[in-house]
């Protein structure tokens, strides 16, 4: 009987996958228990605190600060963190990058007290990315921060422990495409054409590299989240998605993992699939924002200007109305908001990433209680374009947030608050006057005096109507 060339090759596959689950000397996924049979209680637990968190700061550093956009005097254009790819880069030249990743003015626990000062509640740092340099102390590789940079001191091992004594909440952004291990994209090379031929050698990396290294930060670093990306190569499968997830999930039980995890995620939307059960907690809206609302737990993440890792040119930055507007229109649409930050060579996060953070934070102070431990509405997230709406949690406290500064008086529709309750403006010292009637809905007087700047956020003890 003759074979065909696929089945050979699958029989191949098959073989190797076998032999390498047989042979890896190093972690075995003896899982005892199905993570995607987890009830809806155990989950809702599981994500609670995410949940309630709402806002985090994502970090995208690396070996590509150091070139930051500009390789052999020119500028590349694309994100930074994809320089080897963008200017085809040999490993060999990027490596010599690597040799000069000293970030001498890295502060952790600065770094952290701005994550708190910013009022974010979590953080997502890459521990690997795409470009495959590890920022921590591998066992597995010789290709990381202390081994193969003249730094020579773990990184998330000093922001670990800088955000637990913060209270801030620690995750690992970790990419499943490797430019430089050889068997993760054939030889790394950026010409290599993955996309047509699948690397029979990538179930290796994942047995041998990919899951020892995952199980090393898990264990050294105790992370919150797993961040997946780099899913959608071909060599990445679904049934390796599913794997990865019970994987990770046997590892630390508690653990938050993302969509990306699988092979869920419908492009940037970020959303998953409805053809198939996919792994993945939260899906992962890139860039964007969901028109609506969703059933699913999601997360939208964004970058500052235009880059997600550091390029000295990139002067493109969001103004802080658009990013905490963009908070207030995720959370009342029932999402968390990570917010990128790109520090350069020397370890710093670059002053008008700063600024936008403190302002956010200082917006935080005054209106918090209306992003935090909140939910969204059964009915209705927004009225009109500069309204939206959000309720907190296992409460009858509905708070009506506004992009433009009222004046006079607010007409708000579907909240009805309760007789001889009180209506009020976060940061304002009096209780304000209103009425409602059932046509015209609730009317607040609005005082000439108000505080306040970028968003104003009404409280009302209510319910919805
Ligand atoms: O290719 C990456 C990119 O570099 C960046 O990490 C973003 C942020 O999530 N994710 C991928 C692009 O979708």
């Amino acid at each position: 009987m003759v074979l065909k060339k696929p089945i050979i090759g699958m029989l191949v596959l098959l073989m190797t996958i076998n032999w390498s689950c047989q042979n890896s000397p190093k972690v075995k996924n003896e899982t005892t228990i199905n993570y995607l049979k987890e009830s809806k209680e155990d989950f809702d637990q599981r994500m609670n605190w995410w949940r309630e968190a709402r806002f985090g700061m994502f970090i995208h550093w690396g070996v590509y600060a150091v070139p930051a956009g500009v390789h052999n005097g020119s500028e590349i254009d694309g994100v930074g963190e994809w320089i080897q790819r963008f200017a085809e880069i040999p490993i060999s030249e990027y490596e010599k990058y690597a040799k000069q990743f000293n970030p001498i003015k890295y502060d952790a626990e600065q770094w952290a007290k701005l994550m708190k000062k910013a009022g974010m509640k979590y953080v997502v740092i890459t521990s690997k990315h795409h470009d495959g340099f590890a920022l921590w102390d591998s066992n597995v590789s010789e290709y990381d921060i202390v081994d193969f940079a003249p730094f020579g001191k773990d990184i998330l091992k000093s922001l670990s422990l800088a955000c637990k004594a913060e209270g801030i909440k620690f995750g690992l952004y970790h990419s499943i495409m490797d430019w430089h291990h050889p068997q993760a994209q054939a030889n790394g090379e950026p010409k290599y054409d993955y996309q047509n031929h699948p690397n029979q050698e990538f179930p290796l990396f994942v047995e041998n590299y990919l899951k020892p290294q995952l199980k090393e930060l898990i264990d050294n670093y105790d992370p919150d989240i797993l961040w997946f990306d780099g899913e959608w190569i071909n060599d990445f499968t679904h049934v390796m998605g599913l794997d990865l997830y019970q994987f990770v999930r046997n590892l630390k039980p508690s653990i938050i993992v993302n969509n990306r995890v699988d092979k869920g995620r419908k492009g940037m939307a970020g959303m998953n699939r409805k053809d198939q059960r996919y792994a993945g907690d939260f899906g992962t809206p890139e860039q964007e924002i969901l028109e609506g609302t969703t059933t699913m737990d999601w997360e939208s993440c964004m970058t500052m200007n235009d880059t997600w890792g550091y390029k000295s040119f990139d002067h493109n930055w969001k103004s802080d109305v658009v990013l905490i507007h963009n908070l207030v229109d995720i959370t009342a649409k029932g999402g968390n908001y990570l917010l990128n930050v790109g520090p350069n060579s020397e370890g710093l996060i670059p002053e008008s990433s700063i600024k936008r953070l403190e302002k956010m934070g200082q917006w935080l102070e005054v209106n918090g209680e209306a992003i935090y431990a909140t939910q969204k509405l059964n009915k209705v997230f927004k009225q009109g374009e500069n309204i939206r709406f959000t309720k907190k949690k296992n409460k009858s406290n509905y708070y009506v947030i506004v992009f433009e500064q009222p004046e006079n008086e607010l007409n708000v529709h579907h909240i009805q608050p309760y007789e001889n309750s009180s209506v009020q403006l976060l940061g304002y010292k009096e209780d304000l006057s209103w009425t409602y009637e059932e046509e015209s809905g609730l009317k607040i007087q609005i005082p000439e005096d108000i505080p306040g700047e970028i968003a104003w956020t009404f409280k009302i003890n209510g319910k919805e109507i």
